[in-house]
């Protein structure tokens, strides 16, 4: 049984109001960006750059998707897959521009433009863009209906799954100013109940849609791949002993060798080590010049 005394409650004392109302700062870290009304809040046009497709990101998993498959796309030879990455700091709130609303009203990386259409195209929601992408380019989507549907099958179990992991698991283990164990014992049950779908079907397949190298694949790496690498938040892995995910770990690591997905996660990165961060990406080469390490001794020498 539980016991709803408001004695009990966290704050002890506590009692819903009958009508929530908005304390600035009680979004914890993300205080200064989270709050419950859309919309732009500064004026500020988006650059563009000299190639057709636009991205306006960050590295986050949901960024890594789109910057995997567009990578991806140019290591298959699709030309047509250039694109400018610039770097939306949402920390800063850059999300809230109102050139980036014109791109997604949701105020969230990632956001592409892409302007090889008669009238540019804005596309929003990591999932609608990789699929934009393989439909665009004939590319990462199979064209067989049952494996089309698997396909999409994973790629929409990731768009509804993560934000258990994300905005609940790594948010109360993670970010959340204090440890409420009810939430972290929540979130960490669900992580693993996904952990373990991912690992019961990948005992049978090489791929999340089966033989093939998908946008499943690309979409769910980031999330869950590194989970099982515990290269996500720091010691998550751990805590969730993700290792024992064995098929998981396999699948994760036959991706993790993948050059187009190495270089798609370091795109628009801006932590970790300087080799591994290409703040902004307007070239094939930037990847040799410009990550943050060739900048610092570039600026020594
Ligand atoms: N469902 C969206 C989620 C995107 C998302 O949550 N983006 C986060 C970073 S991972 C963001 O931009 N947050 C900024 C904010 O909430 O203001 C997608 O997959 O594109």
């Amino acid at each position: 049984m539980t016991d709803k005394s408001p004695e009990n409650n966290f704050p002890a004392g506590y009692v819903p109001p009958e009508v929530w109302t908005w304390e600035q700062g009680n979004g914890g870290q993300f205080a200064s960006i989270n709050r419950p009304t859309a919309g732009a809040q500064t004026t500020k046009e988006l650059p563009v750059g000299k190639h057709p497709l636009q991205l306006y990101s960050l590295a986050t998993p949901n960024g890594q998707k789109v910057t995997i498959m567009l990578e991806e796309l140019l290591a298959a030879g699709h030309t047509g897959a250039e694109y400018d990455a610039w770097l939306i700091k949402i920390g800063d709130g850059d999300q809230f521009g109102s050139g980036f609303v014109e791109v997604n009203p949701n105020s969230k990386i990632p956001a592409l433009m892409d302007h090889s259409t008669p009238e540019p195209t804005r596309v929003f929601e990591s999932g609608s863009i990789l699929v934009y992408l393989a439909e665009k380019f004939d590319a990462f989507l199979p064209k067989d209906l049952k494996a089309r549907t698997e396909t999409m099958n994973w790629l929409f179990w990731q768009m509804g799954s993560a934000p258990f992991v994300g905005g609940g698991f790594g948010h109360f283990y993670a970010y959340a100013p204090i440890h409420i164990k009810y939430a972290i014992d929540r979130y960490a049950m669900e992580a693993k109940r996904q952990m373990d779908v991912l690992d019961r079907h990948l005992a049978d397949n090489q791929f999340m849609a089966g033989k093939d190298y998908t946008i499943a694949d690309m979409a769910i790496w980031p999330w869950y791949g590194k989970l099982a690498l515990n290269q996500s938040y720091p010691n998550a892995g751990i805590f969730l002993d993700t290792k024992t995910y064995k098929n998981v770990v396999r699948w994760a690591n036959e991706l993790a060798e993948r050059p187009a997905l190495i270089r798609g996660c370091i795109v628009n990165r801006t932590s970790g080590e300087l080799s591994g961060q290409l703040h902004e990406r307007h070239d094939a080469s930037d990847f040799d010049t410009k990550t943050q390490d060739k900048i610092a001794q570039q600026a020594k020498a």
